[in-house]
């Protein structure tokens, strides 16, 4: 029987794409992300610019792609606007330039905004499948993002079919996209394994303009390297976590945890995991990570929802040969269940999170480095850490060698407010704010946070500082980030 779509190779499938187009990409960090077009639609963008033919387009995404290709992208000038998360150098330059607009997000909200149209329409959904059948279901692969919604939402739909992935990857996927409000129903979503939804997006067939073949990983952004710093942050986390299980404000069976990405949080798994005292538990996160996988082999983690898989190539390949184990344990969601606050609260998750600074009364910017340039955005950190039963805040107290202290008077730009922040542990110790006034606070994070180069600064600012609930010397607020732009150091 003849297909009812064209097979085209990435090059044709991306001149479907017009200039200033909407696209939106499947995945949630290289997993799941289109492998094939992005590179192509670098190479068109190249080609329209040197015939001086103008070609940008407009960029939606679930969270991080690949940097490669966003490097691609941005190397090549094909992105006039970008939302709503991303790590890649080349293009954080381009923000931070002004060359590219971003918008950065709460990743629970990105397909509402969409569907309510306050970004357009979308043009064309670029969208990483395992499989497609003819009367428009598709199957996605490790990572799910926001593809349920593009498919749905998208004029057109290039599917890159990547045979890279083992078929049963879906068995992984549970697809549910939430009711329009004010009709939306509860997501019945009691237990993080829970599963509402379908295992494929059921699509209009006639929508799909190009099927382009794969066979390509999910490349980079894998990181585990760890040090000494990330440890003793791990082991403060595991210290707090047990004394709380000691004290009954953790339940025996534990309580679902989310987990951020990076190194320190890789640091906390594995330290968790290998704690005798911390009981088995879940994760109802956003992104798994490599250490997750060998901590469900283990059984320290009975269980895992997010909404990618964002392991390594020999992870991946475990967990696909592994299939009947593993089905039963991962489920992978769209970025608005994975994320949602509803049943974040509802479950009392745990959230683990890593912030760039914060401020002697609990603010924590993970954004913006010195209020100005963008790091990677906020991604799903603030869906958690809002909505958690508790949430904890990760860094280290000291930035390039000591240059820059990740304890300051006042955050340069604030993402997460000290209403919602409940602890925050460098490796010097653990402040928990729960109950306490703003100064006391405020004492408590410069003596069990902060880096002993910056501890007396501190106290002195707070000494110094006049005020009435909170105290504050709007003068001098902000001399730590002058010394900083000035000197090179906040030290002066
Ligand atoms: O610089 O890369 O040049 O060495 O920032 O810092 O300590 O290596 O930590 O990689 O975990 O990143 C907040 C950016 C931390 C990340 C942030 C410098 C430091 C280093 C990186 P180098 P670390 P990480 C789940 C949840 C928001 C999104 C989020 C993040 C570099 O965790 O993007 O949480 N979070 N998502 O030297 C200037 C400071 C600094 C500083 C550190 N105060 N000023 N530079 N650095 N503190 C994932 C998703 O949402 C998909």
């Amino acid at each position: 029987m003849k297909e009812p779509w064209p097979r085209l190779s990435a090059d044709e499938a991306a001149e479907l794409i017009e200039h200033n187009a909407m696209v939106a990409f499947s995945g949630f960090t290289p997993a799941g992300s289109p492998k094939a077009l992005p590179a192509a639609i670098a190479r068109r963008a190249r080609e329209l610019h040197q015939a001086q033919t103008p070609f940008q387009i407009r960029l939606l995404t679930g969270a991080s792609i690949s940097a490669a290709a966003d490097d691609a992208l941005s190397d090549a000038d094909a992105v006039s606007w970008r939302a709503p998360y991303q790590t890649s150098s080349g293009l954080r330059q381009k923000i931070n330039e002004g060359q590219v607009r971003f918008v950065d997000l709460h990743l629970s909200e990105v397909a509402q905004m969409v569907n309510y149209g306050f970004f357009g329409d979308i043009d064309v959904a670029v969208i990483e499948a395992s499989a497609i059948a003819p009367d428009g279901r598709v199957w996605l692969t490790s990572g799910i993002g926001n593809a349920p919604t593009w498919l749905l939402r998208a004029r057109k739909v290039i599917i890159e079919l990547n045979h890279y992935h083992s078929p049963r990857v879906a068995e992984l996927a549970d697809i549910v996209i939430p009711g329009a409000p004010p009709r939306r129903n509860s997501v019945a979503i009691f237990h993080a394994l829970d599963r509402v939804g379908t295992r494929y997006v059921h699509i209009d067939p006639a929508k799909i303009v190009a099927v382009v073949d794969t066979e390509l990983p999910d490349a980079g952004n894998v990181l585990n390297k760890t040090n000494p710093i990330c440890q003793d942050i791990a082991d403060n986390v595991v210290t707090f976590l047990l004394e709380e299980m000691a004290r009954g404000r953790i339940p025996p069976e534990f309580l679902p945890l989310q987990s951020g990405v990076g190194n320190i949080n890789n640091a906390v798994m594995a330290r968790l995991g290998e704690n005798p005292d911390i009981p088995s538990f879940m994760m109802y996160s956003e992104v798994l990570q490599e250490s997750v996988v060998h901590l469900l082999e283990t059984g320290k983690i009975t269980g895992a929802s997010a909404s990618s898989l964002t392991v390594s190539a020999d992870s991946l390949q475990k967990i696909y040969d592994n299939m009947d184990f593993f089905a039963s344990r991962i489920v992978l969601r769209p970025q608005e269940i994975s994320n949602n606050p509803e049943i974040i609260r509802r479950l009392g998750v745990i959230a683990l999170n890593v912030g760039l600074e914060f401020d002697i009364y609990g603010h924590a910017n993970s954004t913006h480095v010195a209020g100005v340039n963008l790091m990677n955005g906020i991604g799903g950190s603030g869906d958690f850490e809002r909505n958690a039963y508790l949430s904890i805040f990760m860094a280290p107290s000291i930035a390039k060698d000591g240059k820059i202290s990740t304890i300051v008077p006042m955050c340069s730009h604030v993402d997460h407010s000290e209403h919602s922040v409940k602890v925050i542990v460098t490796e010097q110790g653990i402040a928990d704010l729960r109950g306490l006034s703003p100064l006391q606070r405020a004492r408590t994070i410069i003596d069990n946070c902060a880096h002993p180069l910056y501890r007396d600064y501190l106290h002195r600012y707070l000494d110094n500082a006049p005020g009435g609930h909170i105290h504050h010397d709007l003068s001098h607020a902000f001399d730590l980030h002058h010394n900083l732009l000035e000197h090179g150091s906040m030290l002066g």
